[in-house]
């Protein structure tokens, strides 16, 4: 038997000890940090995703004698494209051991804009050129995309939640 309230205790203790210095760090630090992990995200991505993209547009179709996605279905490769470019910068951010939860969100956010610009491409807002011109940008606008969700959770990308083991 516990008693709820001395647990409270213990975690506020835990909040105000972290909250005294020991993991608050420096501006330039917060600033380098966000920097920091921003770059290896867009480097698993461009590096990953390219790889990816080619496999799946070129060398499979090749492989298959069929067509590239790209010219037969645009909307649907520029989702194809979008998920192709998460999946490596997931599996970084899992090997730096963020949580499953930004992790997510991060590429939700990549494909959710995916699927919101083929959309309006079906709907006929953007033109032809416009979505070929996202699908031609390879891992770029994925790589923008990111700094959406890292903005809204601040603290966790500048370090000063502390949630990387080392
Ligand atoms: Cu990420």
């Amino acid at each position: 038997m516990q008693d709820p309230r001395s647990n409270t205790h213990v975690v506020e203790a835990t909040h105000a000890q972290s909250a005294l210095g020991q993991t608050h760090p420096s501006i330039q630090r917060q600033i380098w940090h966000f920097a920091r992990h921003y770059l290896e995200m867009c480097v698993a991505m461009c590096l990953g995703g390219t790889a990816l993209a080619l496999l799946v547009f070129r060398a499979a179709p090749a492989v298959l004698g069929i067509q590239d996605l790209r010219d037969t279905a645009p909307a649907a490769a520029l989702i194809v494209a979008a998920v192709l470019y998460t999946l490596p910068m997931a599996t970084w951010m899992r090997i730096r051991h963020m949580a499953w939860r930004p992790t997510l969100e991060m590429s939700a956010s990549t494909v959710g804009v995916a699927v919101i610009v083929s959309v309006l491409y079906g709907m006929g807002v953007l033109s032809l050129a416009t979505l070929e011109a996202w699908v031609a940008a390879g891992c770029a606008p994925w790589c923008a995309v990111m700094l959406i969700p890292m903005l809204f959770r601040l603290p966790l990308y500048t370090g000063r939640s502390g949630h990387h083991a080392s």
